[in-house]
């Protein structure tokens, strides 16, 4: 009884917003009812019933697992299966993952729980979870075929570790990974200090995310397995901009946001107008000796990070992958760079044999932001976004994290459009600009070159170009 009620107050936070439509609890004896989620929203923070009180986290465009107590043990049931996530408003593609959504639900716990995780195996093929970064009896480990048989579809599994150090952590399977992690299957894991940590700041805002890409043909919905770099999906929790939540936080908030990378490339996280400290990796909290402030710090494969910082400065700051190709959707990479051809007889000539076809990037790629471009169904545009100036040109792993002063306490729904002081925004300038005055020499270098060209060379530059395999 008591365990029964333990478990549902700690589902009761977010029942509310979990209407009856998108939950579904399947009763199977002895286990945890499974608890599943089938929309994309960001849920509100998971407050703790039962068990170490701690600060939750809010997962961007995910939510957290409820669990039930049993005799101490803190049980969590995960539920392998395919799903359909809605990666855009309007793009919806067929995914793997765990309990409705990929990634899964975040699991949050406090350091020294014992946790009990049951394991159904709904998918089509074999499975098993590792546990990236706990330290754990080598047999809870999830290598299939290694620390453990792997789960047959239709099986339950059993893990059962302390969680013996705080810190950022992620699960994902260990058993055809190629497939499955290219499927979606993934999700966060943290595990928060059971008492004052020296290192461990309290924070009022702890965002957490997993980076992942995926690569779906323009209109079609299954990801396609076999590609290793040239992805066209980069996103945040099966979420791609403009479909990704803007983290809202009160001006003078201490805000934190962890990022783990389950994509095979490194992503440069860049944020506008504040210095963060990484404050730690999936090794556990940073050495206060090591910090320096940075604005963009490198999410290697397989890592994670902790970023904290001062939310001091008020405004829509946006927050990104500094990839550029990583913030923009569905991009054909063998496109040649188009910039400053006049193509008008081409496209006459064209037009005739392909009365659709369009010429791209005849002035950069930023009118494709703004065409109707007559693309398939279910194909997630280029790049998109419109902003309070217009188009935002960005797609991919892009966000804004939105500082406001006059946000009511407890409330972080979204603000809106930033409203700037008068003064402050970039204008144009209405007198005419000066000649530039230009060297006639040589031009710039350390000392003249012994052999000049017989002629002036003028090159375009041809980006993005073909052979794409660099990033
Ligand atoms: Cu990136």
């Amino acid at each position: 009884m008591t365990n029964r009620r333990n478990f549902l107050s700690g589902a009761g936070a977010i029942t509310g917003a979990l209407a009856a439509a998108s939950v579904s609890k399947v009763a199977m004896a002895a286990l945890p009812e499974p608890v599943l989620q089938t929309k994309p929203d960001t849920m509100p923070p998971l407050v703790p019933s039962g068990g170490r009180p701690y600060n939750p986290v809010v997962t961007l465009n995910g939510w957290t697992l409820p669990w039930r107590m049993n005799n101490g043990v803190k049980e969590f049931h995960l539920v392998a299966e395919p799903v359909v996530r809605e990666m855009a408003p309007g793009f919806k593609a067929n995914l793997w993952g765990y309990n409705g959504q990929s990634p899964g639900p975040t699991i949050e716990v406090v350091e020294g729980d014992r946790v009990r995780i049951f394991v159904t195996n709904k998918l089509p093929e074999h499975t098993s979870v590792h546990w990236h970064g706990q330290r754990l009896p080598n047999g809870m480990d999830g290598v299939s075929g290694l620390t453990q048989p792997p789960i047959r579809p239709g099986k339950t599994f059993v893990y059962e570790f302390v969680a013996r150090r705080p810190g950022t952590f992620m699960y994902h399977p260990h058993a055809d990974e190629m497939t499955q992690m290219a499927m979606g299957m993934m999700g966060f894991w943290v595990t928060h200090p059971k008492a004052e940590h020296p290192l461990i700041e309290k924070v009022d805002r702890d965002f957490v995310f997993l980076l992942n890409a995926y690569d779906v043909e323009p209109g079609s919905a299954t990801p396609k397995i076999m590609t290793m770099l040239d992805f066209n999906l980069w996103s945040w929790n099966s979420r791609i901009f403009p479909g990704i939540d803007s983290l809202n936080v009160r001006l003078g908030d201490k805000v934190r946001i962890r990022i783990g990378n389950l994509t095979m490339t490194n992503h440069p996280m860049h944020l506008h107008g504040h210095e963060f400290l990484v404050t730690g990796t999936d090794g556990g909290p940073t050495p206060k000796s090591t910090r320096h402030y940075e604005v963009t710090t490198d999410v290697a494969v397989g890592q994670m990070r902790q970023i904290e910082f001062l939310a001091d400065e008020e405004g829509d700051w946006a927050f990104h992958c500094h990839k550029s190709h990583h913030t923009m959707n569905a991009m054909g990479h063998d496109v040649p760079t188009l910039i400053g051809l006049d193509h008008k007889d081409v496209v006459k000539q064209i037009t005739n044999l392909v009365p659709d076809y369009m010429v791209m990037g005849e002035r950069g790629m930023a009118d494709m932001g703004e065409m109707e471009m007559p693309i398939p169904d279910n194909t997630a545009r280029m790049m998109t976004g419109e902003g309070p100036f217009g188009s935002v040109e960005m797609g991919g792993m892009f966000s804004v994290v939105k500082v406001r002063k006059n946000q009511k306490p407890g409330d972080y729904s979204n603000p809106g459009w930033f409203r700037h002081p008068k003064g402050t925004v970039a204008y144009e300038f209405d007198g005419s600009p000066p000649e530039t005055a230009r060297r006639r020499d040589a031009g710039a270098a350390a000392m003249p070159a012994q052999n000049m060209p017989a002629k002036n060379i003028e090159v375009q530059v041809r980006k993005p170009g073909s052979g794409h395999a660099g990033h």
